[in-house]
């Protein structure tokens, strides 16, 4: 075995979105990787989380998947690669001849770089369809919705170097920093707050955020404990109350934004007193919360799952913009709504369109002219029809949709309802998983592609506040394994007359090359250029520095306006009665991370919390009977779960809180799969469940 690069390379962390740097220090042997700080990294300067330090112990981990696996009469056996892709080339062929082009589903990967997701994004629009997706759709689809119709752009409006400049309240709803972006929460936003600013929390639960920003003994931090699926009404008692007191910004209402009579008159009958009991906390707290974000010089939003991933996600969101924008609270540092993007790529994979309804830089597949402009340069026509997102593909398994093709996603794990999406994808005629292991999707595949790592190959990622860097790789670790790229470029030229044309590409550069080429937002930006600080986009031309800020002047919107609308409160699809009588919340915890095929594998991670468990409030568990550490069985109308309780007050009386991490006791068999209607991302964050001490742990483990 041989390593391309024996020299260390800085990088970036392959876990979350904040794009922290590291050094990947190649050892005797490639496989003897390890981390080292990067010590001036952009980002972080040098420090990192838990996952960043332990990120090379999965690297060489003896589970990689090291050859190309077909199955036969239900078992892998190892394959060449050409035998590997000869097959997946005839299968994708004989479905689209058999079945047409929209028969074919293509997952791209918020954990791949934006090169190689690009290049899966145009073999799949090469196929004929638009059915590309990635995780996004269950992360921030409805945050990217709101964002994008209202503000312009589907992104932080501002950075983590303004925000922690000059934002004097941090407004975090939905979002737990503190574990699922701690360098972003302790450098930046902990930055802050010693620096004086103020930290309102809206979250059900509470978690490292609330402790690490409970700094001293003055009221600075203000955690709104409200009940799982009642942030409309939330929000709703905040924006009433500033127009109560008259702390909006009218010059701005005025000049910069439309739709402002909609929302004072959706909330001239509002009661606000009502709302607050609804939401589960005291009206007094949330008119004091008001009033300090109205009242700031610069307030910014903060917002996550626990927005985003409900039936209402769209207006979750919506109301946030509201928020900022009566108050003038967008377009100036230290301001905006701000999603903390969830993967190392996601923010990338978006941007470089490997989402059913829009081309590379958010261009709509259905705007005749920016299609044209991509066909020109692409040299083929692309299907003007928007595709299905994720969880609709999964949805139609068997149906309309008969073959798949997953690179770097896991959604027999990470889709809601996950017995009913096994059940599903067995009735695909076609199935191909590139992964770096054997996931609990990939066992279901036909032909599974071993990818190389993260931290073996060159590319692009895209973080959370639009900044572009470059990754680096030390080579490979395991011969037989090829990088994403190549595996997607070796398929595209195989399966099309005009392949070798279309596909042929001598390294991630020239893709990247392709690719300023029908993305406006990155136009500017050459692998040079990006050189270790990275760019932030919108970087339209060679020499822009990109915006550490948006909307300075005017708003992405087709009138320039942000835009207002009122929102009414829409009560999770599944309210607790008296057969499941709680309301099941699901989220993570700082050492997991996703489905757990990373961190269940790396030592120092998996040693912190290797069971699933659930938190139970004390007056449930005294209701119920349950003692702290008792195994209890987690129902809803999908399926059970056993797993540890843990009293504690963090969570909310009436709520349960439970993870989707672990395969053998997921919260996926829990959660319910209907959609938000126009973004199409599930609720996760609220199902009807019940609780019961459980009688044989053994009977009810899973399978
Ligand atoms: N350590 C670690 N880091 C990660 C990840 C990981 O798995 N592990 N995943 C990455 C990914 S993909 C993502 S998208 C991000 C996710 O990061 P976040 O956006 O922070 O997502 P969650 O932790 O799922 O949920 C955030 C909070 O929402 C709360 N919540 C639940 N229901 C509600 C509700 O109805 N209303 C409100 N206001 N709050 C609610 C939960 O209690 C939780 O504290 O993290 C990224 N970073
Ligand atoms: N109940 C509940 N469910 C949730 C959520 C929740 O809050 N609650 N959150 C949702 C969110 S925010 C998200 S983002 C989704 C995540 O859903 P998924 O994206 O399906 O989950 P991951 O575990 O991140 O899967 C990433 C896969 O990429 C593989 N991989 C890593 N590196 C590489 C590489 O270099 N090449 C290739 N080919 N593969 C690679 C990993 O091994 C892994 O299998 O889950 C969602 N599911
Ligand atoms: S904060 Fe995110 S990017 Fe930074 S080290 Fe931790 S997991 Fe990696
Ligand atoms: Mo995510």
């Amino acid at each position: 075995m041989s390593s391309d690069n024996p020299d260390p390379v800085k990088t970036i962390c392959p876990y979350c979105g904040v794009g922290c740097g590291i050094t990947v220090q190649p050892g005797e042997e490639p496989s003897d990787v390890r981390f080292m700080p990067w010590g001036d990294a952009p980002v972080n300067e040098g420090r990192v989380c838990i996952k960043g330090g332990a990120a090379t112990e999965v690297v060489d981990h003896e589970d990689r998947l090291t050859n190309p696996l077909i199955k036969e009469d239900g078992e892998f056996r190892d394959a060449s690669w050409e035998e590997a892709y000869e097959y997946v080339v005839d299968e994708l062929a004989r479905i689209r001849d058999e079945h047409g082009p929209d028969a074919m589903g293509f997952y791209g990967s918020s954990k791949v770089m934006n090169e190689e997701n690009y290049l899966l994004q145009k073999l799949t629009r090469r196929y004929g369809t638009n059915n590309v997706d990635n995780c996004t759709r269950m992360c921030h689809a409805s945050t990217v919705w709101a964002l994008r119709t209202s503000l312009g752009a589907g992104a932080m409006t501002n950075s983590m170097e303004d925000l922690r400049d000059e934002a004097d309240v941090f407004w975090i709803q939905g979002a737990n920093p503190g574990e699922q972006h701690p360098i972003a929460n302790s450098q930046y936003f902990r930055q802050a707050v010693l620096d004086g600013a103020t930290v309102i929390q809206v979250d059900p639960h509470a978690n490292k955020t609330t402790r690490s920003f409970k700094i001293d003994d003055t009221d600075r931090h203000q955690h709104l404990q409200l009940n799982p699926g009642t942030d409309i009404p939330l929000l709703n008692v905040v924006i009433k109350t500033a127009l109560e007191n008259d702390w909006i910004d009218e010059a701005f209402i005025e000049e910069r934004t439309e739709g402002f009579e909609h929302l004072e008159r959706s909330l001239r009958d509002f009661d606000k007193a009502a709302a607050a009991e609804e939401c589960g906390v005291p009206l007094e707290e949330i008119e004091l919360a008001a009033e300090k974000y109205a009242t700031a010089d610069n307030a910014a939003i903060f917002t996550g799952m626990g927005m985003s991933q409900h039936r209402c996600g769209v207006d979750n969101v919506q109301n946030e913009i509201n928020l900022a924008l009566i108050t003038g609270n967008v377009g100036r540092p230290g301001t905006g709504v701000n999603p903390l993007r969830g993967q190392n790529n996601v923010q990338g994979t978006c941007d470089v369109g490997a989402m059913p309804n829009v081309l590379p830089g958010y261009q709509l597949v259905d705007d005749d002219a920016a299609r044209e402009r991509v066909e020109q340069v692409w040299g083929f026509e692309v299907p003007d029809e928007p595709g299905l997102t994720n969880v609709e593909l999964s949805h139609e398994f068997g149906e309309s949709v008969k073959g798949l093709y997953v690179m770097g996603e896991n959604p027999v794990m990470s889709e809601p309802d996950a017995n009913r999406v096994a059940e599903r994808i067995q009735q695909l005629e076609f199935i191909v998983a590139q992964d770096i292991f054997m996931t609990e999707t990939a066992k279901y595949a036909d032909v599974v592609l071993p990818a190389t790592s993260w931290a073996e190959r060159g590319g692009t990622v895209t973080n959370t506040d639009r900044r572009v860097q470059r990754m680096r790789g030390v080579g490979k670790v395991h011969e037989n394994t090829k990088h994403d790229l190549e595996i997607v470029s070796e398929i595209g030229k195989r399966l099309f007359d005009d392949g070798e044309a279309l596909f042929d590409f001598e390294d991630p550069e020239a893709v990247f090359e392709e690719l300023r080429q029908v993305c406006p937002i990155y136009h500017g930006m050459t692998y040079d250029l990006l050189g270790e600080e990275g760019l932030h986009w919108p970087c339209y031309e060679p020499g822009d520095e990109g915006d550490l800020f948006l909307y300075e002047d005017e708003f992405d919107t087709e009138s320039g306006l942000g835009h207002i609308e009122g929102v009414r409160h829409q009560p999770p699809a599944e309210t607790p009665d008296e057969e499941y009588p709680l309301i099941l919340t699901t989220a993570r915890l700082e050492e997991h991370y996703n489905t757990g095929t990373m961190s269940t594998r790396s030592p120092t991670l998996n040693r912190q919390t290797p069971e699933n468990f659930v938190d139970v409030n004390p007056a449930d568990a005294e209701r119920y009977g349950i003692e702290d550490s008792d195994e209890v069985t987690l129902k809803s109308r999908r399926g059970e779960i056993t797993v540890e309780a843990q009293v504690t007050e963090d969570i909310k009386e009436g709520v349960v809180w439970t993870t989707p991490h672990f395969a053998a006791a997921s919260a996926n068999r829990l959660t319910n799969d209907v959609l938000d209607e126009r973004a199409k991302i599930p609720e996760y964050k609220a199902a009807a469940a019940e609780i019961e001490v459980s009688i044989d742990a053994n009977t009810a483990a899973d399978d």
